[in-house]
């Protein structure tokens, strides 16, 4: 893990700390599609880490700023694919990217300089899964806008809550679907061998849990594959 902080110990003061300042907090992303619990598990991996004193502040994607909340509204609406042309994948691809500009550089950065621990719900693996593999636009294109808007920015830790899309559409057949969740089920499909494709290639990184279990198994696998992967080597 690329930790450059002891990782189950909160920032503290240290003799250093006067020099340089305070040690950079953890960078942890969640993942995975709709109906996995995912806002649930976003609350128990946030308990369990105010439970060990880290200082952890809770954000997501697309959105996190007020300038990205506003782009998200964008995204989601099922208005811009009723209209004529629909919504450009190439437009929602950028626009995914512009919020995370703003929110990397006014919200994340500062906080992990500032040696706070972050957790974000969703973030570039979700290009790569929905737009790159999902839509088809390819690794290269999400890659080549993640080094422009990241630098070297990237997760130290994602889970990624793992569910067949057909269990999932079950889950979510009763609600009302905004204008991603309305694409057709190959579309999932592509978007979650893209997340495993994923895990696979970064495996200190990734932790995998399976989502298709009950809700408390559920919340005691998320804990149990973050705190393994936050002890120390
Ligand atoms: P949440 O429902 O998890 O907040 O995410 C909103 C949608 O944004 C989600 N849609 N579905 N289904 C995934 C999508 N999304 C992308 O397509 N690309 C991205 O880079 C991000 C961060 C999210």
């Amino acid at each position: 893990m690329p930790a450059s902080s002891s990782p189950t110990q909160p920032p503290s003061s240290s003799a250093s700390e006067e020099d340089d300042g305070p040690l950079r907090g953890q960078f942890l992303t969640l993942e995975g599609s709709e109906g996995v619990g995912k806002t649930t598990n976003l609350g128990v991996i946030e308990r369990y880490l105010r439970g060990q004193n880290i200082d952890v502040l809770v954000t997501r994607e697309p959105g996190g700023t007020a300038l990205g909340e506003r782009i998200r509204a964008l995204l989601l609406d099922v208005a811009a694919d009723e209209s004529e042309p629909p919504m450009h994948q190439m437009a929602e691809l950028l626009l995914m990217f512009a919020a995370r500009a703003q929110h990397v550089a006014t919200v994340i950065e500062p906080a992990l300089a500032a040696g706070r621990w972050v957790l974000s719900d969703r973030f570039t693996d979700a290009s790569f899964a929905y737009q790159g593999a999902g839509r088809e636009m390819g690794n290269a294109t999400v890659a080549t806008l993640e080094t422009l808007v990241q630098g070297s920015l990237r997760p130290d830790v994602t889970l990624y809550l793992d569910l067949d899309p057909e269990i999932a559409f079950k889950r979510i057949a009763e609600r009302e679907h905004d204008r991603i969740e309305r694409e057709e089920r190959t579309f999932f499909h592509r978007v979650r061998d893209c997340y495993l494709a994923r895990a696979a290639a970064e495996p200190e990184r990734f932790a995998i849990v399976d989502a298709s279990l009950d809700i408390e198994s559920v919340e005691r696998s998320v804990v149990a594959a973050l705190a393994a992967k936050l002890l120390p080597a």
